[in-house]
């Protein structure tokens, strides 16, 4: 069966999202950002893309491409993006049937420059070496702070990947296909989804927010307490510093002693 990558206005449904995202693994909702949030990101990242950007250089996140982790720490106007309604109710969708409250695993502002080339296909979640049928451990949302397109580097996705291959009667994974979408849209891809940056054939960068949302008993791919510390979390009200984990996932994980206003304590679910 060939798929196409589903696409929607920034009004769709949250039904229609979600059972496509059941189907296909990836969806684009498009120009659900306003201007002003796109650019105070994206001046806000600057110039930690220009300080740090090259630190994370890599076989796999390649070596024309910036990058820059746990957003929260320097780029606040972050916030809104993160905790985005849509993405959020995505995330309730996917994850609260398997948990009493999820957290950001990492937040990373990605800029691929011109004469960068694919990057290697993967699944986010392999950083856990578990799979549990019917189950996403995260989901995955990578919002367009420029134009995406085929020739800048739109990232990749495998339609279909989220479901196990039949071996038995050979089936293969299509192409991947590139998530072409305007400035401030969302590409939504679940946690199991092969997918990878695209190669940069244009003459400007492409940047993008990747914020990844996981099930809140597993360990978080960043460590938020550290790349966002107390003293920065503060400043974020309560739902932002749970999805960081400041928070107990229901009566008995991830207690402290803190006592300290930076701590929320325990609670359930996050868009409602
Ligand atoms: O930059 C992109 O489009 C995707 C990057 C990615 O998938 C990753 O680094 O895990």
């Amino acid at each position: 069966m060939v798929m196409e990558l589903p696409r929607f206005a920034s009004d769709v449904d949250d039904d229609t999202l979600t059972e496509a995202l059941r189907e296909t693994g990836a969806a684009v909702v498009e120009r659900v950002l306003e201007d002003d949030l796109i650019e105070r990101c994206a001046a806000e990242m600057r110039p930690e893309f220009d300080t740090y950007g090259r630190r994370t250089e890599s076989d796999f996140n390649g070596y024309t491409t910036l990058r820059i982790s746990s957003a929260l720490r320097y780029a606040p106007s972050t916030q809104h993006v993160i905790a985005h309604p849509l993405a959020l109710r995505m995330a309730d969708a996917f994850l609260l049937p398997h948990c009493l409250d999820y957290r950001i695993g990492s937040n990373t502002g990605i800029e691929i420059l011109p004469g960068e080339t694919d990057q290697v296909l993967h699944a986010d979640d392999d950083i856990y070496p578990v799979r549990i049928p019917g189950m996403q451990l995260q989901i995955n949302v990578m919002w367009s702070l420029c134009d995406f397109t085929e020739e800048n580097g739109a990232t990749r996705v495998v339609l279909g990947s989220h479901q196990p291959l039949d071996y038995d009667s050979h089936e293969a994974w299509p192409d991947p296909v590139h998530g072409v979408m305007p400035r401030g849209s969302a590409l939504f891809y679940l946690g199991n989804v092969q997918h990878g940056g695209g190669a940069n054939r244009s003459n400007a960068p492409r940047m993008g927010l990747i914020n990844t949302y996981s099930l809140g008993w597993l360990r978080q791919e960043v460590n938020q307490y550290i790349a966002v510390p107390p003293d920065i979390a503060r400043q974020y009200d309560k739902r932002i510093r749970r999805l960081l984990g400041y928070a107990m996932h229901g009566s008995g994980l991830g207690h402290c002693r803190y006592g300290d206003d930076v701590w929320v304590g325990s609670c359930h679910g996050h868009a409602s």
